[in-house]
């Protein structure tokens, strides 16, 4: 007998554990924990970096020549008492110039320098308006010349410097001649020369058209 109850109290302890609670649920379940959602990457919104503020450059004080016309009569196109207008030669030398129609680039008329002299200097003042250091003054005209080495033009500052262009080849063509200067930062001269050098004993005439002069 004994041992029939001791199966029996097997048996309940067995029924008794099977109708306790679902293993492993340990009583409420939990809900289950929903996945956290990705946070939405919202464009961030940054301040506007400040604008730059615009570096305003004061601009370059225009350089006037002769008040804005440049070289007077560069087409020697006037004459007054056998003289080109506003362009001056050495005292004397004046009779070695004249206006020259059968030769020339523009207008009616060029000017015609011819010898005999060893040289002689045909020139022009062109007053600066304004400031002109550091700036390039660029002298420019065609001329004809039949003599090698014997003809240049340039361009003088007050202080005596001169800039010269390469010599006309001398090859009894209308060539155009560039002289160019680079005006020194403290320059506070208030002209420049313009100057044609006809040298070396020429015995040809040359003749001049079409001059220029700007600075920049
Ligand atoms: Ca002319």
């Amino acid at each position: 007998m004994k041992r029939v109850f001791t199966i029996a109290a097997v048996i309940v302890a067995i029924t008794l554990a099977g109708c306790g609670s679902p293993a492993g649920t340990g009583g409420q379940a939990q809900p289950a924990e929903s996945p956290v959602p990705p946070v939405a990457s919202a464009p961030v919104q940054r301040p506007a970096p400040p604008k730059p503020t615009a570096v305003v450059k004061a601009p370059m004080p225009d350089t006037l020549l002769n008040a804005g016309a440049g070289v007077t009569n560069g087409g020697f196109e006037d004459w007054a008492e056998k003289r080109p207008v506003n362009w001056s030669m050495r005292p004397g030398l004046e009779k070695y110039v004249s206006p020259e129609a059968t030769e020339k680039v523009g207008g009616t008329t060029s000017l015609k320098v011819a010898g005999p002299y060893s040289y002689t200097h045909v020139f022009q003042n062109v007053t600066i308006e304004g400031d002109s250091g550091g700036k390039t003054a660029t002298l420019k005209l065609q001329a004809k010349c039949s003599e090698p080495k014997t003809l240049s033009v340039a361009i003088a500052l007050e202080n005596g410097r001169q800039f010269y262009s390469q010599p006309h080849p001398g090859d009894g063509e209308w060539q155009e001649l560039v002289a160019t200067c680079a005006v020194p930062p403290d320059y506070q001269g208030t002209a420049l020369k313009v100057l044609i050098d006809h040298h070396g004993n020429p015995k040809q005439p040359v003749f001049i058209d079409d001059v220029t002069l700007t600075i920049e």
